[in-house]
């Protein structure tokens, strides 16, 4: 059970126990504040209004914030210190994070029996054809903000071109769009706007960074508690947690899913076996601040790897990770939750490739990294282009080749 497998870029010990004591010490701190923040908020919001919100009403914020995040480029971006807004930033922020929040809350959470997944049907019949979508999907960002600029106006023009020509076109951004870079918020909010701008194409979820133990640890919390306040933070983790875990395409050649991590499983203590959960009856408590709250399968989700250097002849299915959580799971697993699930092929970001991108278990299991600065790393960074009618065709693009 113990084995490790070697992996030489795997995030060793992310999840270790200054992260753990950090997470705990945060949420708990945070915990008073979480539990009114939604009164918070709307008495803040209500007495900007009376302070005439620096002249802006409300329902303008997303163009502010669109023209705003618009005008920069490689050679002109914003600094760490400047905010949309000035002395108002703050708010305007807070109103941004309600509206995203809001538009999460009524797209996933509608009945009283939520599952954090979003189906989208591409299939077409004989009676009824549906025109085929243009899909991307973008992995990691992290605080690649550099990179979020050039992937976001390529973007805009891509929808513009399924309007003009009849498609749709879906953008799928696989989590973790803070910590690791200093622009990490401008990074967030440049991504939360475009969402909202174009809220029938774009679509977040959440990654293991849109939890507080890991931004309060790996730089988001710093930064935000720094320029704006503990208040703030809250608002942003209250917000990360409605974020959904899951998106499936039903398509004629099959299902694709998006998730951040890997395949969940649930060990079987007694007999030493594991059951890999099917997901569309699983009873997830996802919509948790902190790591501790949630149950396993929504914490693997966020976690879980492939095994890298897979042994065909070795009787172990699954390990521990050596990030500190979660496991890291073997090919006939991933075949075992496919058969569940009806997955066909599956994008996730959450390992960092200096190629910007693997290809795992025949080609099914495919990771994804958008970021280009990583840490000390130099990534090239990617992201996928697919189209519905001709799945296992999808490109896999270079960011770098991107203007800007
Ligand atoms: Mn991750």
């Amino acid at each position: 059970m113990n084995t490790i497998v070697p992996n030489e870029f795997e995030e060793e010990n992310e999840f270790n126990e200054k992260t753990r004591i950090i997470g705990e010490q945060s949420y708990q701190t945070l915990k008073p504040t979480l539990s009114k923040i939604i009164e918070t908020q709307t008495q803040m919001i209500f007495d900007g209004k009376t302070q005439r919100l620096g002249e802006t009403k409300e329902s303008t914020i997303i163009d502010e914030f669109w023209s705003y995040y618009s005008q920069f480029s490689s050679e002109n971006l914003p600094s760490e210190e400047m905010y949309y807004g000035n002395e108002f930033a703050e708010l305007k922020i807070t109103i941004l994070i309600r509206m995203f929040q809001d538009f999460y809350l009524e797209r996933i959470y509608p009945i009283s029996f939520p599952v954090p997944i979003i189906h989208t049907s591409y299939r077409s019949s004989k009676n009824k054809s549906k025109n085929p979508a243009k899909m991307f999907f973008v992995g990691d960002t992290h605080g690649s903000f550099f990179d979020t600029i050039k992937l976001i106006p390529f973007f805009v023009k891509e929808i513009h071109k399924g309007e003009e020509k009849g498609y749709e076109v879906k953008i799928v951004f696989i989590g973790d769009f803070v910590d690791r870079g200093k622009l990490d918020i401008h990074n967030l909010l440049y991504i939360l706007t475009f969402n909202l701008k174009y809220q029938k194409n774009v679509l977040l979820l959440r990654g293991n960074h849109e939890e507080i133990s890991i931004n309060a640890h790996y730089g988001f919390g710093t930064r935000v508690m720094k320029h704006f306040s503990q208040l703030l933070f809250a608002s942003f983790n209250h917000m990360f947690k409605d974020l959904p875990l899951i998106a499936i395409f039903h398509c004629n050649e099959g299902g694709i899913m998006c998730l951040h991590g890997g395949i969940p499983i649930v060990p079987n203590i007694s007999t030493g076996g594991y059951e890999v959960p099917q997901l569309n009856t699983f009873q997830f408590n996802n919509r948790q601040v902190w790591i501790d709250e949630m149950d396993e399968v929504t914490q693997q989700i966020l976690w879980n790897d492939p095994i890298r250097n897979y042994d065909p002849n070795s009787p172990q299915k699954y390990f521990k990770s050596r990030r500190g959580i979660g496991f890291v799971f073997n090919h006939e697993i991933f075949n075992e939750f496919c058969v569940k699930n009806h997955v066909n092929l599956l994008f996730r970001g959450h390992q960092v490739f200096l190629e910007g991108f693997h290809k795992h278990f025949d080609n099914r299991f495919i990771t994804i990294f958008s970021a280009t600065n990583y840490v000390k790393k130099k990534i090239d960074a990617r992201f996928i282009e697919l189209d519905s009618g001709d799945i296992y065709n999808f490109k896999v693009h270079r960011i770098q080749n991107l203007s800007s």
